[in-house]
């Protein structure tokens, strides 16, 4: 690549749209926040306007935007794929009556956390110069298993030309593929457009003589396997030099550290993460500095200034850490980190004051997504862009003023501004789910990507 083709490289954010069902169930085993707030009553208008308002200001401040649509829910085709029959009223009423768990996990909005719709490879690491997706399994959780199927179609309906763009199948959807997607993924690099080490984040190991060694959580379940991480990889073409697998520390899961992004966040060369993210830190840094092409900057919190709770309950390190044109880097926090004194403080004395490229903080609220333990950085996809890459999405997925106030227009046309579980066997709410996910497709021009869609 030429010097002005490295600089035309841009990260895109894209962000999920929060969809009209979401809703407060608990679902997710190991997230603090989602099981503790099951139950309570949620407001989806204001969760889909917050991320909108999350997504305009950062355009506003010159950063590229994007945004990927929610997902058709209920899911009442997951509901006859488990035996109900009837018509959608009746198979949302025995759903309601008879196995309420599983009526509350179709109806989950939690496709809004792109960070787990898939992993990407940038077209300057992969050998055939593509960009390379793979939509996540999700297979951990039931209610995330449903996203996969529309998440690939969504991806291969954007990101549709071939020449610049390449789809992997989705790993198989068992547990020693568990595979959470960027969540657990990040690159790290010089200028965009210069090659990258890609650091894979998981948390236990399926195959091989090292499983009885190995150390794991012992509350809760750890969502990625190195096995999934490593055929991501590979499915994407990079090689050992251009990859770091490291574990996460277990005891970080056990507090409630689901996803690598609830510990750690990278960008460009900066990588920002707390002592208790990686079982080997030392050698994990080491082998990222062995394999990058420029100096890594760790910038490392230890437990003494954050503590495991405060880093869970405040989200700091779910924050997104954007690059800025001049070297300097932009931290975007979720508002919870003003309400954990010492994790504020930190981000005051040490982070911005710190010997790092990190020069601002900006905070931000997206407490609907928070209560279901999705921050800033949950909220986005990340994927590296060249001009001609950008100008070859289908669509209209960048977000531009207009297309903010076409969005913000219609959300508050469909969505709801309570919603109880109680409510979610409401047949009112299933069709006007799908009027507003119609009406959206239009909107995007994204084309048929949801199953009532298809036929
Ligand atoms: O998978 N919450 C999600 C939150 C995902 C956050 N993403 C990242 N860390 N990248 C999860 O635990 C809550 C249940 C619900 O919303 O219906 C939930 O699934």
């Amino acid at each position: 690549m030429s010097a002005a083709d490295i600089s035309s490289v841009r990260e895109v954010n894209f962000d999920g749209l929060v969809g009209p069902t979401h809703n407060y169930s608990g679902l997710a085993v190991g997230n603090v926040a989602s099981m503790s707030h099951g139950g309570l009553v949620s407001n989806p208008k204001e969760g889909a306007l917050q991320g909108l308002l999350k997504m305009k200001s950062l355009m506003d401040a010159g950063y590229a935007q994007g945004v990927l649509p929610p997902q058709q829910r209920p899911d009442i085709g997951a509901l006859r794929d488990l035996g109900f029959s009837g018509s959608n009223s009746e198979v949302l009423a025995r759903a309601a009556l008879e196995a309420p768990q599983l009526l509350r996990a179709v109806c989950s909005a939690s496709s809004m956390w792109t960070a787990n719709a898939g992993t990407i490879t940038p077209s300057v690491d992969a050998p055939d110069s593509r960009v390379h997706f793979t939509p996540a399994n999700l297979q951990s959780s039931f209610h995330r298993y449903l996203e996969p199927q529309t998440t690939g179609r969504v991806l291969q309906a954007i990101f549709r030309d071939e020449q610049h763009f390449a789809h992997h199948p989705v790993l198989p959807a068992t547990p020693a593929f568990s595979d959470e997607g960027a969540a657990n993924h990040t690159r790290l690099c010089g200028e965009y457009g210069e090659p990258g080490v890609h650091l894979f984040v998981y948390g236990r190991q399926t195959f091989g003589d090292v499983r009885s060694a190995q150390r794991e959580p012992k509350r809760y379940p750890a969502r990625q396997t190195l096995e999934a991480s490593q055929a991501v990889a590979r499915q994407h073409g990079l090689t050992e030099a251009q990859t770091v697998f490291a574990q996460q520390h277990p005891d970080a899961i056990d507090a409630g550290v689901f996803h690598n992004d609830v510990i750690a966040v990278g960008n460009g060369p900066v990588l920002l993460y707390h002592e208790m993210a990686f079982l080997d830190e030392e050698g994990t840094l080491d082998e990222l500095r062995a394999k990058m092409a420029i100096p890594l900057i760790p910038v490392r919190v230890p437990l003494e200034a954050v503590s495991m709770e405060d880093a869970v309950a405040s989200y700091l390190f779910n924050s997104q850490l954007l690059s800025n044109p001049d070297g300097t880097m932009t931290l975007v926090v979720p508002g919870e980190c003003q309400e954990r004194e010492a994790v504020w403080r930190t981000i005051q004395d040490y982070l911005l004051a710190g010997n790092n490229p990190i020069s601002e903080v900006v905070v931000k609220d997206v407490k609907q997504s928070m209560r279901n333990g999705g921050g800033p950085a949950c909220l986005r996809l990340r994927v590296v862009l060249t001009d001609a890459e950008r100008e070859a999405l289908t669509g209209r997925v960048l977000l531009t003023d207009a297309l903010y106030d076409d969005l913000t227009a219609w959300v508050n046309r469909h969505y709801r501004d309570r919603l109880a579980p109680d409510d979610l066997a409401d047949p009112q709410l299933a069709e006007e789910s799908l009027a507003a996910l119609d009406e959206l497709t239009r909107l995007l021009k994204v084309g048929p990507v949801y199953p009532f869609q298809l036929g």
